[in-house]
């Protein structure tokens, strides 16, 4: 028994070691199989690695397209907003244009029609003679600028052609610019309404002459620069000429005073100044009726006025406008002189310059009646007027 046991222990070290062997094998076998599997995860590791690198990378790509693509996308769009910008300048500035044309395109008419034929006389001459001259003062006269001043311009322009020693026709005609530029005055053509308190305007001129346009004009640009104006309805020969002006007051933004249709006007001055004070104005303007059908009849009505003005500012001087329509030539010329006589008058308003291709009559007020133009009418609306600046006005009718 102990044998068979002891028999069964020498065969159990064979069969021990033949164990340990097989353990050891599989253990080896265990090890590499682990290594194998450490490597393939190593591999699968490194595959993965360089999977999410690509990966990475392609994001990383992605995202630059993407905002390469934004930024054209901006950049296009930036484009096309300046476009929109430019386009909105663009119609503003035609817009302006429109509502505040240059004095050259509202003079257009006398541009075109008289000094265009002068230009024309010079430039298809080739010689300065008499015949030239001749033809010049045929020109002017039909421009209304009248034969007096007409002999002048001629005369002195000969004069300065011969002094400057000039020889080609074609050079005449900016000699001509110079020459008729110093028959306008220019002195004194600012309107005088900046003194502290109350300043009067008092405007005249026969019926449809544009008193109570030019009015409205007036008192809008004032109270465009902050001045307190009032009104005064001094024609109350019309219910309409009222209506109208208020129409105009309402627009620029001032005061009026009225009365009803028939009053007398002398009472409207009265009240109009009376309100001026009260309210603090800065300019008083009033319209007057201005009916010329009797040169005795004339003088009182403005007399009374001025008296009734006189008495509210005493000695201070205050602008008294005489509104001409320059359309209307040697009849509207006629008619200021009768205003000029019966009337101290401070300067002339020419209306309707927009409207005719004889712009000369500005030259014929400047020699006739020796006072300033201080404005000009070229249009019905309410910026259609214009300080008149003999220079500029030369620059605008001369091509
Ligand atoms: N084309 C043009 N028309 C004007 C001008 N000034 C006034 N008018 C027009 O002339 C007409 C008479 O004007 P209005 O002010 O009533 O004249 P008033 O009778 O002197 O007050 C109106 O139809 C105005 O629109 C101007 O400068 N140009
Ligand atoms: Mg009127």
């Amino acid at each position: 028994m102990f044998k068979k046991i002891f028999g069964f222990g020498k065969n159990k070290s064979k069969v021990d070691e033949k164990i340990k062997t097989e353990d050891e094998n599989l253990k080896i076998k265990e090890l590499e199989e682990l290594k194998l599997k450490e490597m393939a995860e190593k591999k699968e590791l490194e595959k993965l690695k360089i999977k999410e690198e690509e990966e990475l990378k392609k994001k990383e790509e992605d995202e630059k397209k993407e905002l390469e693509r934004l930024k054209k996308e901006e950049l296009e769009k930036e484009i096309e907003r300046k476009k929109i910008e430019d386009l909105e300048k663009k119609e503003s500035t035609s817009k302006k244009r429109g509502f505040f044309k240059s004095l050259k395109e509202k003079l257009e008419k006398t541009r075109e029609g008289l000094f265009g034929k002068m230009k024309k006389l010079f430039s298809s001459r080739s010689i300065i003679d008499e015949e030239m001259y001749e033809e010049l003062e045929d020109l002017l006269i039909q421009s209304d600028i009248g034969m007096d001043m007409t002999l002048k311009i001629v005369k002195e322009l000969e004069k300065e052609v011969k002094k400057r020693g000039i020889k080609d026709p074609n050079l005449v005609y900016d000699v001509l610019k110079d020459v008729m530029e110093g028959f306008l005055i220019s002195e004194g053509t600012e309107l005088k309404v900046d003194k502290p308190g109350m300043n009067i305007i008092l405007v005249v001129g026969v019926n449809g002459v544009g008193k109570t346009t030019t009015i409205g004009k007036l008192a809008a640009k004032f109270v465009k620069n902050g001045k307190k104006v009032v009104i005064g309805a001094g024609d109350t020969f019309r219910a309409a000429a009222i209506e109208q002006l208020e129409e105009w007051a309402n627009r620029a933004g001032a005061d009026i005073i009225k009365h009803e249709q028939g009053s007398d006007p002398g009472a409207v001055v009265f009240d109009t100044l009376k309100a001026g004070k009260n309210r603090n104005a800065d300019i008083v303007i009033i319209d007057t009726a201005g009916r010329l059908h009797n040169k005795n009849n004339l003088m009182k009505e403005l007399e009374k006025i001025n008296i009734i003005i006189k008495k509210h500012v005493g000695d201070t001087n205050y602008e008294s406008l005489l509104v001409i329509d320059g359309t209307t030539g040697q009849n509207g010329l006629n008619q200021a002189k009768v205003f000029n006589e019966v009337t101290k008058l401070s300067g002339f308003v020419v209306t309707k310059l927009d409207g005719t291709a004889k712009g000369g009559i500005v030259f014929a007020i400047s020699e006739e009646l020796k006072k300033p133009i201080k404005f000009i009418g070229v249009g019905e609306g309410i910026e259609d007027l214009r300080e008149f600046k003999s220079k500029e006005y030369i620059e605008a009718i001369f091509e």
